[in-house]
């Protein structure tokens, strides 16, 4: 944190602002005891504030031996880095990393022309424009923060994957057949999606995507100064389509989403209603907002044609001052961060952030909200609980047990309650809703039991992504590894049993059961997989057939600077040990690998010219590039594949010009 944000944090009496600083202070400045038994600064701090301490904790074993797969498939954010990252837990063994808004070296997503026609599909001509002004064709990083899986009727179902990047307001999405991402929608009029979820229910027809930054919604510079032009965005991407369906402009910035288990509602944090545009501004209010957006309701304005045009979206009007019925907003603490819907279909948790609470709503009082105009409904009718947790509450998990599981950044803390007690204490009842603390290691942000955030939430495992490593592994400088860390949930007491580094910044991930996975995953493409459909009718236009051996360089009839080359690959083998190409002349190499067997994945990478690509078993990967000086590249396979996996290579002839 810099000095400013922990400036502005210690200002807020609501924090309980010295012990929050001495946390922050302690947890960041200072070296902490070793081992999960420890009680920190953040532990003492928090006890200081008059909540519970953690018990000290036994470090726990998790026994996954060699070659034993794991209970769960994980699916991980990276944060900055913009891969999206399987892990097993509970091993927290990393088992793939998929690239999706990074440029991956190895598999050259971002270069090949089947990744690149998927990152250009829905590119806006602006930023065409910005990218073509820097000499390039495609935004090769992004800001991962969410992966979530598509459902069937509050169960993930295998389908997709979805994702965020904050970065440059996109949505992409990723197949679970063959873990590659097959859609990368680029979000108009919104700035920054930030949080993101699947509808849950019946299933999911939409994926909400928050815009997080607020800037004029024609934002061509006529008005930059004057924030009373400045909109936020509320977006339904189409889950099948890969389009947006609606957008909602709303009052405030949009932060963390999620939807509920009956398909009628989702909800969106804000920790700028004020619309402030610095840190005091941003934190000037008592209150900020949750907003409630009625998904009947916009469907049925949209297909009645009651909503404007921009840039291709129809957008409805859900701004505070439009008096709709498209939104509501419940007043919620200053700055709140997560929005989580439980799995009792009932309770919807937002946690505090400036405020040690988190406040639980009623998602079935909804409608009563809706019954009357905004100004006359006690918004704040549908808050049921609101226990005090500690020191900057971030998001919440459930174990399906009806136990809560909140992240303390402040305090360095996981604390777990109990919904119902909380409830009852609300009511007045002397009951303690904190059933136990754990400290982790440290400042976590998500956290996340196993399919808890579907019907079927587990109680066996609680993944807590901590933001600092700072003293738990070897120090590698001063960039360290963010730690997620492994709880055992099982029993009345949390026990820490793994801590695992990651890079660059998971914020979130979720968990699913490989029993949901094993009849979509595969292990070899379809040879006919729709992610090389326009190179195969490319192939079929210069009357190659790639689903056999082909060995064919074609030279374009329009234009003959370009040249096409066909190759198969087969272990330990191109079909072409030698090519020969124009100085000049734009080169697309493609090629198809016909090994059917498992894990057999070969690769082409050519001699300086910044080439590489990854080509599956079954699968065709094309690139293109200029070859610009004349002489002899050495091609390459860069995927170890056969004892005679170095011979795997050959020669292009750059000819100089005449
Ligand atoms: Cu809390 Cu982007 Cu989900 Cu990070 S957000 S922690
Ligand atoms: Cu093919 Cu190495
Ligand atoms: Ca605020």
């Amino acid at each position: 944190m810099d000095t400013e944000n922990r400036k502005g944090l210690s200002r807020r009496a609501l924090l309980g602002a010295t012990a929050g600083g001495a946390a922050l202070a302690g947890a960041v400045g200072g070296r902490m005891a070793l081992g999960p038994a420890a009680v920190g600064a953040g532990a003492a701090a928090a006890l200081a504030a008059g909540t519970t301490g953690a018990a000290a904790q036994p470090a726990g074993e998790i026994n996954i031996a060699p070659g034993q797969l794991d209970d769960y498939y994980g699916f991980w954010s990276s944060g900055q880095t913009g891969e999206m990252r399987i892990l097993g837990i509970p091993s927290m063994r990393e088992l793939m990393r998929v690239p999706v808004f990074n440029r991956c070296s190895a598999t050259g997503w971002g270069q090949t022309n089947e990744s690149i026609r998927i990152h250009e599909r829905t590119m806006t001509e602006k930023t065409k424009k910005q990218l073509a002004a820097n000499g390039k064709r495609i935004h090769d990083q992004g800001d991962l923060h969410h992966v979530h899986m598509s459902y069937t009727e509050g169960k993930y179902d295998g389908r997709f994957l979805f994702m965020n990047d904050k970065a440059n307001t996109r949505v992409a999405r990723v197949r679970c057949d063959v873990m590659k991402t097959d859609a990368i929608l680029e979000i108009p009029n919104a700035k920054a999606i930030h949080g993101m979820r699947p509808q849950k229910w019946p299933k999911t027809t939409y994926v909400f995507a928050n815009g997080e930054d607020e800037a004029p919604l024609v934002n061509d510079g006529s008005t930059m100064d004057d924030v009373s032009t400045y909109v936020n965005v509320f977006t339904a991407v189409d889950a099948e389509e890969m389009q947006v369906a609606w957008q909602v402009l709303v009052s405030g910035n949009l932060d963390n989403t999620d939807a509920d288990y009956e398909g009628k509602w989702a909800f969106s944090t804000s920790y700028n209603s004020e619309m402030g545009m610095t840190l005091e501004e941003m934190t000037e209010a008592e209150m900020d907002h949750v907003v409630i957006f009625n998904i009947a309701e916009i469907e049925r304005a949209i297909a009645a044609g009651e909503y404007q045009e921009m840039n291709g979206c129809k957008i409805v009007d859900g701004r505070k001052e439009a008096k709709s019925n498209f939104t509501r907003y419940v007043p919620i603490a200053n700055n709140p961060h997560g929005c989580n819907m439980a799995p009792d279909r009932k309770h919807l948790c937002i946690a505090g952030k400036l405020s040690p609470t988190v406040t639980v709503l009623d998602v079935t009082k909804f409608d009563s909200l809706f019954a009357q105009p905004e100004a006359e409904v006690d918004l704040r009718s549908v808050v049921v609980a609101e226990p005090e947790l500690g020191l900057g509450p971030l998001h919440t998990a459930f174990d399906g047990r009806g136990n809560a599981y909140t992240s303390l950044f402040l305090d360095s803390q996981v604390a777990k309650w109990n919904i119902e007690d909380a409830i009852r204490a609300y009511n007045g009842e002397d009951v303690d809703p904190i059933k136990d603390k754990i400290d982790v290691h440290y400042q976590p942000g998500h956290l996340k039991t196993t399919m808890g955030e579907t019907l079927d939430a587990r109680n066996d495992w609680l993944v807590c992504l901590c933001k600092f490593s700072k003293d738990r592994f070897l120090n590698v400088g001063p960039l360290k590894a963010e730690n997620d860390q492994l709880i055992d949930i099982s029993g009345d007491k949390m026990v820490l049993v793994h801590d695992g580094p990651t890079f660059a910044e998971p914020h979130d991930a979720i968990s699913v059961d490989p029993a949901i996975m094993a009849p979509v995953i595969k292990s070899v493409w379809d040879r006919d997989d729709r992610m090389w459909a326009e190179t195969r009718a490319q192939a079929e236009k210069d009357g190659i057939d790639i689903d056999d051996w082909c060995e064919d360089v074609v030279r374009d009839a329009d234009d003959p600077t370009k040249v096409r080359v066909y190759m198969s690959s087969e272990a330990p083998n191109f079909s072409l040990t030698s090519f020969e190409v124009n100085e000049g002349d734009e080169v697309t190499v493609i090629i198809t690998n016909l090994d059917e067997i498992d894990d057999l994945t070969h690769g082409f990478t050519v001699g300086n010219h910044g080439v590489a690509m990854e080509i599956g078993p079954q699968q065709t990967s094309s690139v293109t590039f200029v070859a610009a000086n004349p002489g002899v590249y050495w091609y390459y396979c860069q995927w170890f594949c056969h004892a005679l996996h170095m011979e795997m290579r050959g020669r292009m002839f750059v000819r100089p010009k005449a």
